[in-house]
């Protein structure tokens, strides 16, 4: 399934490819259209081709799976229709200019993906991506042994295919691509990037069920505002994330500000 992304780029603007493997290419395309990745593609900062195995199977009844060998429930993907799709998506890459390909499986048993993966992934944009959505009970060894460069797993949990985990590397990715972000979404960014979660955020209106916005944010003091987001973050990662803050090199107001939140954690607050 075509789903075109934007406009011609050159070598070193050129839009990232990246093709899906996967048997609900509708859920993809559609999903992809939506938010930041539909805006980016729109962009032509990268172009998203879904592919289906059944489309590449041989019988009359389009079959992509089988019972597993050594019995047991569920059914396995059979390796020679995905063969097929995966090898007409980088036939594609190759036929649209695109260097390289690089195969990822998305499966729980890959290695966690992280922000530095992410930003390598997008980084280079001369290699199309060949992402591979499992289902099923999962696919046929021998074809992640012959055609997968790369297993990925997005968290410690197993979902019903790999079109989700797909779309979420392929979201991931899309926020580092240049012109992909407006400012309000790279500071978010940034805040994750810096290795802290991000302060709380408030709207309107200023009381919600009897609830105030801190005053702070309602003060017009931008420095005092900063400092406010800085120490909230800061909080929060140490309560929520410590392993975030272990081996990360702090500022000196860093420092500072999580030693005032400790000594309150720990009831020694001394009053300014
Ligand atoms: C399922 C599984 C369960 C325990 C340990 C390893 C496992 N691998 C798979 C697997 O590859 N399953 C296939 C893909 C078929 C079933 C749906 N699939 C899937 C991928 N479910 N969950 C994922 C996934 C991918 C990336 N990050 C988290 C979950």
């Amino acid at each position: 399934m075509d789903t075109p992304g934007g406009g011609a780029a050159g070598p070193a603007d050129r839009a990232m490819r990246i093709d899906v493997v996967t048997l609900f290419p509708a859920m993809v395309a559609e999903a992809a259209k939506v938010g930041i990745t539909g805006r980016a593609a729109e962009r032509g900062l990268w172009s998203l081709r879904c592919w289906n195995p059944r489309d590449f199977a041989t019988d009359a009844h389009r079959t992509v799976d089988d019972r597993p060998y050594g019995g047991g429930p569920g059914m396995v993907m059979m390796a020679a229709p995905l063969a097929a799709a995966s090898a007409a998506a980088r036939g594609a890459q190759r036929g649209d200019g695109v260097a390289r390909s690089h195969t990822i499986y998305l499966t729980p048993a890959g290695r966690p993906l992280t922000h530095a993966r992410v930003v390598e992934l997008a980084a280079d944009r001369a290699t199309g991506l060949v992402l591979l959505a499992g289902r099923y009970e999962g696919i046929d060894e021998r074809l992640v042994e012959r055609e997968v460069d790369e297993e990925i797993a997005i968290g410690d949990f197993v979902v019903s295919g790999g079109e989700l985990p797909a779309l979420m590397l392929i979201d991931a990715i899309a926020r580092q691509l240049p012109g992909a972000l407006n400012d309000a979404q790279s500071a978010v960014e940034e805040s994750f990037v810096a290795g802290l979660l991000d302060c709380p955020h408030y709207t309107r209106p200023e009381i919600h069920e009897g609830a105030k916005v801190p005053d702070v944010l309602l003060s017009g003091h931008h420095e005092a505002i900063r400092r406010w987001r800085l120490e909230q973050s800061l909080k929060r990662t140490m309560e929520r994330r410590p392993d975030l803050l272990e081996g990360r090199a702090l500022a000196k107001e860093e420092r500072e500000c999580l030693a005032r939140i400790r000594d309150v954690a720990s009831g020694n607050g001394r009053r300014k």
